[in-house]
């Protein structure tokens, strides 16, 4: 079993090429398999190779496949560290090895022909054997592996496949990213007939030329003819360079793609090719002669129920989703995806930067000692990978760079594969982010820069290399978050040279579990893990988005509508697409109810420009409510690309009413509506409506991951100063002729620390206002998490209606998606259902809220002027205790906090904290806010 131990080398493997369709006969292997495990190389079944092997009492198993997710074995999860010890090229003798079998008619079209068997992904290592005769070994995980089978296949009759995979190989040591770690077979198996003088490879050189014509050479085999039938173009020799007259060029924004047919005379070939130049230009990277932004998202390839096999209707709709929120770019991080992605992304229009399946990360943790991105005997596998992607993915006109992989420190292997890149492409820039030294690479990359660094970059203030600044990784987006993307957005907006980046990641990795719960690491018993770490995505796990997500699409717009009374300037931030054919949908609202909206198309602002567009004149209706202009810009496709609004009138004041002074009665207090108890001086009745508890100062929320994790996580000092068990002792309550006013100081057990606290409460209609005064006492070093109060409320009052921001969950450097208007909702779905509970919710500046029964019954809150509220079926501390979804049970009552301020999300579990603005300090603050029982249907008092 050398091959295990052999630097990563696959052998016997043929020389790798593009992936593209002929008419050739082939043949899919996909299916149902026979399957056994082994613990270790050593134990697996001798001889199963052999045609005449009895497997029936072998399990069976589909392939592709991730074999732990049907069973066999336990996924385990680890970020940087590897779970095997440093010591390359060694694997564990306790290597799950999986024997796989398939029996298999080959039809005789294949007859008289050469065939070759492909293998798309295998996990880490194969060996194989076709009608008992071996063929070679597989390594390179998300590398294709193709064998010459001409001389063991038997055409027209039964053929036995045996594949042995083997979870750990010294390929492993190159393929050590922040992922499950999955062995199987699980991308497609498929057999290929070869015909003497076909079309084995092609690569494709098509650019879009200044003058808007295209140039095309075709590399393929001599002899071969290329045609576009769509450009007229028909039975041009291969390798040589063409004119190709006016085309459409291709870009992400306009992904206009060509049929383009190879021929000799032995088979036809199929490709979707574009026009486009990629270049850079004075520091620019531009396609087609224009700058873009990369608008980007890091894309692992996982599947909750599969692994890491992922049906291509699943890409499908996630792409789509990607494109309905303005993702105009893609990291494949951090392996080259199954092939079939890369066709969608040419078809539905993404900027992909291309990574090589090679990350070496778990070295930092030893200095980066023995790292075999500098170990000469892992050189010839490092090559053998980027030739393998390049080679597999070079005719897509989507892949606009080549990245040598991810986190692999420094090393000369590093460069040669650079080298090879650039000597086979020259067309196609380099990225690797690992090198600070940008060695070998054409833009200079960085992940998880901070906004003042990467302002620095963009002013040219910094000290490093002068190319083209991108983050390949920003805006970690684990858990609730992240916060401050609107502020990146606004960098790539203002500096050139800043174009852009990836938010990582895409997809929470989480693993279903029976009852609507995802497993993260740790789950599965494994020893060393990296918990939630894996669970740090823009959609859960079921691509469902997260609030993450609509913030994204909200700060990705193409189109920025700056909207004043009667006008709005319309910003164009497409780089090749003009407004032509799009329209702004517009209302007027008050108090959130449309009174007078339409619609008015727009002019065809170009591409980077600006233009003013007048709207019909909409007075706004007499009376006192709150009144907004809301704009939407709509494409001719109904796809929202832009949004804005601007107040138009102010709402009222709440009105206060007189009523007979507060008195003590019968061991409670009255006060006109309000009712208190005298112990701890809470509201405990507005009028018909009992409160099982009344509301009382609450600065505590369940950390978010961002909180909890990092280098410095500010949860711990949260933690540290008690301030998710705080008390309340009261001070005094005095009954002033027009006022109740309950003074408390709120502080932690064993802390000198107070927040002094008064509530003063003053009648109004059905009704109290409370207005809450907060001095904190005693030297604060932390910022709060929140500042309000929260209360309690009957169960049945779960219908929620809202004017405010909405209609998602909305924190201070997380609000970009949130407009002002009316929104209904219910207790159960204002919850997100992060898959670590965490902080969720939010509701940002409503006016107003109610929450009512069945029978109309209930609560209505007014802010005064705005309050934040979240409502929950949970109490803080049982959200912050849990640890899965299907911890949090609903209990009998509904916690309703009404929030002064948020601390903001920031980006700290990988990345910067809470920018400086968002940061809640903890400082003298006073807020009001009015509770109103609502009579219901029926009139009640
Ligand atoms: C960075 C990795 O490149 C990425 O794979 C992922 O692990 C991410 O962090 C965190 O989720 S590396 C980190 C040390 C900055």
């Amino acid at each position: 079993m050398e091959y295990l131990t052999g630097f990563g080398r696959p052998i016997g493997t043929c020389a790798p090429r593009a992936a593209f369709d002929t008419d050739a006969p082939r043949l899919s292997l996909n299916g149902v398999w026979r399957f056994r495990l082994a613990p270790s190389a050593a134990e697996a079944a001798d001889g199963f190779w052999a045609p005449g092997f009895d497997d029936s009492g072998w399990s069976r198993l589909p392939v592709p496949s991730s074999w732990p997710m049907h069973g066999h074995g336990r996924p385990a999860y680890t970020n940087v560290v590897y779970p095997f010890p440093l010591d390359p090229p060694h694997v564990p003798t306790d290597n799950p090895t999986g024997d796989h079998r398939l029996v298999f008619e080959v039809p005789a079209a294949f007859e008289g022909l050469g065939a070759r068997l492909r293998f798309d992904g295998v996990d880490s290592c194969g060996r194989v054997w076709l009608n008992g005769v071996e063929l070679g070994v597989t390594q390179g995980s998300r590398l294709p592996a193709e064998f010459d089978v001409t001389a063991a296949l038997r055409p027209g009759g039964t053929n036995v496949l045996a594949v042995r995979v083997h979870q750990w190989s010294a390929g492993s040591y190159l393929e050590d990213q922040d992922m499950w770690w999955l062995p199987g077979i699980f991308r497609d198996v498929t057999l290929l007939a070869r015909p003497a003088g076909g079309v084995d490879d092609v690569f494709v050189h098509a650019t879009f030329e200044p003058g808007g014509h295209g140039r095309l050479r075709v590399d393929g085999p001599p002899g071969a003819t290329v045609s576009i039938p769509a450009l007229g173009l028909a039975g041009l020799p291969a390798g040589v360079a063409h004119d190709a007259g006016p085309v459409e060029p291709w870009t992400a924004e306009t992904p206009r793609l060509y049929e383009l047919v190879v021929a000799t005379a032995t088979e036809t070939a199929t490709l979707r090719v574009g026009f486009r130049t990629v270049a850079i230009t004075g520091g620019i990277l531009t396609v087609n002669g224009r700058r873009i932004v990369l608008r980007g998202v890091n894309r692992h390839e996982f599947h909750p129920d599969l692994g890491r096999v992922v049906p291509i209707e699943v890409v499908r709709a996630e792409l789509e989703l990607m494109r309905r929120h303005h993702v105009n770019a893609i990291r494949t991080s951090h392996y080259p995806p199954h092939p079939a992605v890369l066709d969608l992304c040419d078809e539905l229009g993404f900027w992909v930067l291309d990574e090589c399946d090679y990350e070496t990360h778990g070295f930092e943790t030893v200095g980066w000692r023995g790292n075999p991105s500098d170990d000469p005997r892992f050189a010839e596998a490092c090559v053998d990978r980027m030739r393998r992607m390049v080679e597999r993915d070079k005719n897509h006109p989507s892949v606009i760079m080549w990245s040598l992989g991810n986190e692999a420190g420094v090393g000369a292997n590093l460069g040669l594969m650079a080298d090879w890149a650039r000597e086979r492409d020259p067309d196609r820039p380099l990225h690797y982010e690992g090198d600070r030294g940008c060695a070998h690479v054409d833009v200079y990359s960085r992940m998880y820069a901070t906004h003042a660094e990467v302002d620095a970059i963009g002013r040219g203030e910094d000290h490093g290399p002068h190319l083209p600044f991108i983050l390949c990784e920003y805006a970690h987006a684990m858990g609730n978050g992240p916060g401050g993307l609107a502020e990146y957005d606004e960098l790539f907006d203002r500096h050139p040279r800043c174009q852009g980046g990836f938010v990582w990641e895409w997809l929470d990795h989480g693993i279903r579990r029976p009852g609507g719960d995802f497993a993260y690491g740790g789950d599965f018993g494994e020893p060393l893990h990296d918990g939630n770490f894996v669970i740090d995505g823009l959609v859960f796990p079921d691509r469902t988005p997260s609030p993450g997500l609509t913030e994204l699409g909200a700060v990705y717009a193409p189109v920025r509508l700056a909207v004043r009374p009667g006008e709005v300037t319309v910003r164009n931030r497409y780089a090749f697409r003009s407004l032509g054919g799009a329209g702004l949908h517009w209302s007027v609202t008050v108090d959130g109810v449309p009174s007078a909206e339409g619609a008015v198309r727009l002019p065809a602002v170009a591409a980077g420009q600006t233009a003013v567009v007048a709207l019909p004149h909409a007075p706004v209706p007499p009376g006192t409510g709150e009144a907004w202009l809301t704009v939407h810009a709509v494409a001719a496709d109904g796809l929202e690309i832009g949004s804005g609004q601007v107040q138009l009138r102010a709402g009222p004041a709440p009105v206060a009413v007189s009523m007979p002074a507060p008195r003590r009665e019968g061991g409670v207090i009255r006060f006109g509506a309000a009712e208190f108890e005298p112990v701890h001086g809470r509201l405990t009745r507005l009028g018909d409506l009992a409160l099982p508890r009344g509301p009382v100062l609450d600065v505590w929320r369940a950390p978010i991951d961002n909180d909890r994790l990092g280098p410095d996580p500010v949860a711990g000092r949260w933690r540290a100063a008690g301030l998710h068990r705080m008390t309340h002792r009261l001070l005094g309550i005095d009954l002033a002729p027009d006022a109740v006013v309950v003074a408390t100081r709120v502080a932690a057990a064993s802390s000198d620390r107070a927040l002094l606290t008064w509530y003063t409460w003053r009648p109004v209609d059905r009704g109290a206002e409370l207005t809450v005064r907060v001095e904190p006492t005693g030297g604060w070093d932390v910022p709060l998490p929140r500042l309000g109060v929260r209360l309690e409320l009957p169960p049945d009052l779960g219908d929620v209606s809202w004017f405010g921001a909405g209609p998602g969950e909305a924190y201070p450097d997380s609000r970009t998606a949130a407009l002002i208007g009316r929104y209904r909702s219910t207790v159960d779905d204002l919850a997100t259902p992060y898959v670590y509970p965490q902080e969720n919710g939010n509701r940002a500046d409503a006016r107003w809220l109610t929450l009512t029964g069945p029978d109309g019954t209930g609560l209505r809150v007014e802010g005064a002027p705005r309050i934040d509220f979240t409502a929950r079926r949970w109490s803080t501390p049982d959200l912050d205790a849990a640890r899965h979804r299907a911890d949090l049970v609903p209990g009998d009552r509904i916690h309703l906090h009404l929030d002064h301020a948020h601390h903001g999300l920031g980006s700290a579990a990988c990345g910067p904290g809470v920018l400086p603005p968002y940061v809640l300090r903890a400082e003298p603050a006073t807020f009001s806010v009015v509770f109103r029982a609502l009579p219901g249907s029926r009139g009640r008092r």
